[in-house]
């Protein structure tokens, strides 16, 4: 692998898949440690692109959105670390995707359950052309006070108790990210804290290894000492041993080897990662650990014993008593060393070289503004909201409706004059009401093709328009002469009768102002001719309504436009306004001023909309069913004239 930094603070990354918590963990970390540019270059998100909105500090910053890695690394061509998000199944053809772009350096893998022989292809890509894998099932990595792979560290507070937004002196390996969390504390605690820290992962067949990793730290002046965490199951930490044999090593490695109580199971045991299972003898932890203890690590007896490990082991560095390089004339004697428990007797085996360490310098990091959720979630702050909504609340196990789950709703057999009643009106209505509702909705659902909505989503489903359009051209058309005669109805009706206007006057009184009388007249419906549907509803509402004085006016009111004209009939808007008032008048269930709220927003026309649009969309499909051809109006049906 690489001889020694993989990271520094003007690193950037490009970020496969949109995942929006680790992106901004990243980018509170390099506010935190004072970076100038934001450590995420670019996202990838196959087959989008735009920008994503995202915090550098306080600020808000756009993110570069590509749809492939070949296009990412192509406008970002410093960004040399490719974090990949992708799940265990594309992420192997993602990361050698990656791997082969002559720009990306390392390659971090996220994901767990990568097939082992996609794992082994990889990691051979990227020994023989030189780059890096972290993972595949790693939480990334960190290079404290310069960068930070995803979710490596975990929460701001974790990260700012560690203190990594400022280099220690302690370079860390583990298999295990879960794990180098509680150690980045944990080194933290004893020692002035993680220069850098890596999860290697924990499958079988890691893309960089632990002795990958100290090799590397190794050649890092700034550590000066390491720290390995490894586990049962596996042979990794042999490497570590070999290196530490040849004198590879020259900083004091602290290790443990986790897994210990495999032993007390009677049968083979699998910890939580892939490769964590307790195999022959030599994969034991108590095998490993005894191996890195012969070759000169310190190794302390147990976990619990692992901070007093480190603690001791740095406190000798910050006293210069310890050994930083070993010559090679003195390897035979470390390869004996039982550093673990002599380490108090290890002085200098040979030179020590800047392997003092200086006190670190500290700083305060600068505040992470808190999200505006997590804020309010605490009590901390209060916003006033955007939306006020009173009718639903989807928030809960299930959504409500008015206040009724929608268990209730089918279980109870509620229809759609009852779900009408929850959210238009915001009560449960008496069944005959929300039968009257349904019947509306039936009544008006279409009356054939040549009405003006009809017609409109039948030339515009002819244009080859979609069922939307089709559908939005032929409501376009409700208003005050087609099927949006309701409100008006109601307003015109409920006035005149409650001012005790006859039907001359009311009628006379609207010729004076020039308007018709909104619910009378139809196009082809006449005395001799009536609208059965005026007469269902008349029926209806006469069976089942405790009163039907408004539509009784309605019906004088028409009994005097007949006198003028045939057609002057009670239409079927007029008939649903006036037994509209009567529902809400007569069913105790509304107050006065509730009923003058409903008549002045003008609920009632939401009827005919509702309901004309089952229509609309069957004239819709039967268009494209029938396969008709763009509408053209036939020229002799035209009167052309000047
Ligand atoms: N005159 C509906 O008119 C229509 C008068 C009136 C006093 C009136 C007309 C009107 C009010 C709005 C209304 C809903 C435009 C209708 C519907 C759904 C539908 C449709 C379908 C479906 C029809 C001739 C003479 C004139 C006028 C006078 C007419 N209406 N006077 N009050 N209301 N009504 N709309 O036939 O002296 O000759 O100048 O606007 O309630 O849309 O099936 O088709 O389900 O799809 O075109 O049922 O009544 O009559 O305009 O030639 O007028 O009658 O002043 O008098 P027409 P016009 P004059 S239901």
């Amino acid at each position: 692998m690489a001889t020694g930094q993989i990271f520094s603070k003007t690193t950037q990354a490009l970020f496969y898949n949109y995942k929006q918590l680790p992106i901004q963990r990243m980018l509170d970390f390099d506010f935190l440690c004072g970076r100038e540019t934001p450590s995420v270059a670019g996202i990838i998100n196959p087959g989008s692109d735009g920008f994503q909105k995202l915090f550098f500090g306080q600020e808000e910053i756009a993110i570069p959105v590509h749809p492939t890695i070949e296009a990412a690394c192509n406008a970002h061509p410093t960004a040399d670390v490719f974090i990949n998000f992708a799940s265990f199944r594309s992420a192997a053809a993602s990361s050698m995707s990656a791997l082969k772009q002559p720009t990306i350096r390392v390659v971090a893998i996220i994901a767990e359950g990568v097939p082992e022989s996609d794992a082994k292809q990889l990691i051979s890509y990227a020994r023989a052309n030189n780059k890096v894998i972290i993972g595949p099932a790693t939480v990334g990595g960190i290079q404290a006070g310069a960068f930070k792979i995803g979710d490596t560290a975990g929460t701001i507070d974790n990260i700012i108790q560690c203190k990594l937004y400022r280099p220690g002196s302690v370079g860390f390996v583990s298999k295990s990210g879960g794990m180098s969390n509680e150690m980045y504390n944990t080194i933290a605690r004893v020692t002035d804290g993680i220069y850098e820290g890596i999860a290697i992962g924990g499958d079988v067949f890691p893309g960089s290894t632990l002795s990958d990793h100290i090799l590397r730290f190794n050649n890092i002046p700034q550590i000066k000492m390491m720290v390995v965490l490894g586990e049962l199951g596996g042979k990794d930490e042999y490497s570590l041993v070999e290196a530490l044999k040849q004198g590879k090593v020259q900083k004091p490695v602290v290790a443990w080897v986790s897994g210990t109580c495999a032993r007390l199971f009677k049968s083979e045991v699998q910890f939580g990662h892939a490769g964590a299972k307790s195999g022959g003898e030599l994969e034991s932890a108590q095998a490993k650990n005894q191996a890195l203890r012969d070759a000169g690590a310190v190794v302390p007896t147990s976990y619990e014993a692992f901070e007093s490990a480190i603690k001791e082991t740095f406190e000798k560095l910050v006293s210069g008593g310890i050994i930083t390089r070993v010559s090679s004339r003195s390897l035979n004697f470390v390869e004996n060393l039982h550093y673990g428990y002599q380490l108090s007797k290890v002085k200098y085996i040979s030179q020590v070289e800047d392997g003092k360490i200086s006190p670190v310098t500290e700083i305060t990091p600068p505040p992470i503004p808190e999200d505006l959720k997590t804020a309010i979630k605490s009590g901390k702050v209060r916003a006033p909201t955007h939306i006020i909504s009173t009718i639903s609340d989807d928030r809960g196990e299930e959504p409500c409706y008015a206040g009724v789950p929608m268990s209730t709703i089918i279980e109870q057999g509620y229809g759609v004059g009852d779900v009408i009643s929850l959210l238009w009106f915001k009560r449960s209505l008496p069944r005959y009401c929300t039968q009257f509702i349904e019947i509306c909705i039936m009544l008006c659902a279409d009356h054939g093709p040549c009405v003006s909505g009809a017609h409109n989503s039948i030339v515009t489903a002819r244009a080859g328009k979609d069922l939307v359009s089709s559908l939005v051209s032929g409501l376009l058309t409700i208003g005050p002469r087609f099927g949006g005669a309701i409100d008006d109805a109601a307003r015109y009706f409920k006035d005149a009768y409650d001012r005790g206007l006859t039907p001359y006057e009311f009628v006379e009184g609207m010729k004076k102002k020039g308007i018709r009388v909104p619910g009378i007249g139809h196009r082809i419906k006449s005395r001799d001719n009536r609208d059965k549907r005026v007469q269902l509803l008349q029926k209806y509402a006469h069976t089942h309504f405790p009163s039907v004085k408004y539509m009784e006016y309605a019906v004088h009111v028409e009994t005097y436009t007949l006198s003028k004209a045939n057609n002057l009939v009670l239409n079927v808007d007029g008939a649903i306004g006036s037994l509209f008032l009567d529902l809400l008048s007569g069913s105790g269930m509304f107050s006065k001023q509730e009923i003058d709220e409903i008549v002045e927003i003008g609920y009632l026309n939401g009827l005919f909309v509702l309901a004309r649009s089952i229509g609309l969309i069957g004239h819709t499909f039967d268009q494209k069913r029938l396969k008709q051809p763009l509408y053209r109006h036939p020229w002799e049906d035209v009167l052309y004239t000047k």
